[in-house]
């Protein structure tokens, strides 16, 4: 599923994020950046040791990321030139919507700093972090439609669902969300 907001197309697909070809791919990661499981994991497999050895750089010299930020690295052995690593809230620990659009949203500006035309988002907080899907995608998708309203060179967002059932938790918000635009 695709609409397009002032320019910018915004894409809901089901799968692998680490399979994708985009120029940039979002980890939902932990404030010490040390790639576990999930999103993180098939990160980790797919695009080799390089990853994690930038993200050992990063907290040696800036120390831990804090919830609702982003850093990036390259993509190793990915599709996606770089990897933004976002660190999304755990469930229970408060104020996860405003820390979850903050995660959305640095994820973007980083991004676009670095000239990334097309990036894609997973389901940030909803696996080990125990977040619901329903709120992940009532907090992500307007972080991001707010985002692209400002203006920005980003091409393409797509939010990258795991299963069937995000997929479509995701596609009614962002139906309603452009029946509200519109
Ligand atoms: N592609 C797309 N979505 C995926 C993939 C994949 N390859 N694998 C899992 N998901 P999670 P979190 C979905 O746990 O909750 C790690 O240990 C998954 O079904 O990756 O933010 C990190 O190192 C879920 O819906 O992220 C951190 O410590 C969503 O992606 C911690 O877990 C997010 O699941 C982060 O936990």
């Amino acid at each position: 599923m695709k609409v397009t907001v002032k320019g910018t197309v915004i894409e809901l697909v089901k799968g692998d994020i680490t399979c994708l070809d985009v120029d940039c791919i979002v980890n939902a990661a932990n404030n010490r950046l040390r790639l576990g499981g999930g999103v993180a994991g098939a990160i980790r497999r797919r695009g080799g040791p390089e990853i994690q050895r930038e993200c050992d750089e990063i907290i040696s010299k800036h120390g831990e990321v804090p919830t609702g930020g982003a850093v990036i690295t390259g993509g190793g052995k990915l599709k996606a030139r770089y990897v933004v690593h976002a660190v999304g809230p755990i469930a229970g620990e408060g104020d996860e919507d405003v820390k979850l659009r903050d995660a959305t949203v640095n994820s973007l500006r980083i991004a676009e700093e670095h000239g990334v035309k097309s990036i894609a988002f997973p389901a940030i907080s909803t696996g080990y972090f125990g977040l619901s899907k329903e709120r992940c995608a009532d907090v992500m998708l307007p972080a991001a439609i707010s985002y692209v309203e400002g203006g920005t060179g980003i091409e393409r967002i797509v939010f990258c669902l795991f299963d069937e059932e995000t997929f479509n938790i995701f596609k009614e918000r962002l139906l309603r969300l452009m029946e509200q635009h519109s």
